[in-house]
């Protein structure tokens, strides 16, 4: 009704249309995201493409015990943490090693696909999602991060991201992994939001599912085909920002 009223003011009184029409702009800001109170984002698949470093890492390993890791197989480490993706690829080689064997290996990954990710620059960061941050920021809803690596402070001061976050929840954090809703939780409380007025922007079907066990809305970034439990999906942030939000 406001607007309406101001509206009619607007084209009776030209001269100050301008100014009006400024005004009815923020208004609207508010009307389109009343609700929202934080976002929170996956790192390797939503803000940055690590899923290629981690391939090749594990798949190197693969290698050196003795059998070959496809890409489709790689798709099932998705979200998981380290230990359960090592535990994953072991079986798909049908290869059992004692567990200070399973730690040496998996630091050995580690140390690899870190070597890998030292290639990334700030120009590595998916394409419209540092505009949609900015966007965020200049509206005043908060962002955090929800992400099962360990990695995931090297890999943000890597691509020049880290200031974005007013929190980080990640594999050090966290006791339960995705689909477990632990990190979206622990992300919502320390951004003091309540789950309900949250969005969640996950590449993994296992992220997808931790963010609805939150209660949260969940953005699938990728295909609709794997991401079936999202509220929506979309192949990214290019041509997504608040307006898009607004309408699911
Ligand atoms: P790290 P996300 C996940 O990141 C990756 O998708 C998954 O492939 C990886 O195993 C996991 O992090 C642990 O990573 O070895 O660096 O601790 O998608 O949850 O941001
Ligand atoms: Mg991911």
């Amino acid at each position: 009704m406001l607007h309406v009223e101001r509206m009619e003011k607007s084209v009776f009184q030209p001269w100050r249309s301008k100014l009006l029409f400024f005004t009815i702009l923020q208004d609207i800001k508010f009307e389109i995201m009343p609700s929202i109170q934080a976002c929170l984002f996956d790192l390797d698949g939503v803000i940055v493409d690590t899923a290629q470093f981690h391939y090749i890492a594990w798949r190197e390993m693969a290698q050196d015990l003795g059998f070959d890791l496809t890409r489709e197989e790689n798709e099932r480490l998705k979200g998981i943490s380290r230990m359960e993706s090592l535990e994953i690829v072991l079986s798909i080689g049908g290869v059992q090693l004692s567990e200070d064997e399973k730690l040496r290996r998996a630091a050995a990954k580690n140390a690899r696909y870190l070597e890998l990710c030292m290639q990334m620059t700030p120009e590595d960061a998916l394409p419209g999602v540092r505009h949609f941050l900015d966007e965020l920021k200049q509206n005043g809803i908060r962002s955090g991060l929800g992400s099962a690596s360990k990695n995931a402070r090297v890999i943000l001061e890597r691509i020049d991201m880290l200031h974005y976050f007013d929190t980080i929840v990640d594999g050090n954090r966290i006791t339960k992994g995705k689909p477990d809703p632990q990190v979206f939780l622990m992300g919502a409380a320390d951004l003091n939001a309540d789950p309900a007025h949250c969005v969640v922007f996950e590449d993994a079907l296992a992220g997808i599912q931790s963010a609805k066990a939150a209660g949260m809305l969940a953005v699938g970034i990728g295909e609709a085909s794997v991401l079936t439990e999202a509220d929506i999906v979309v192949p990214g942030f290019q041509n997504f920002g608040l307006l898009q939000l607004e309408n699911i």
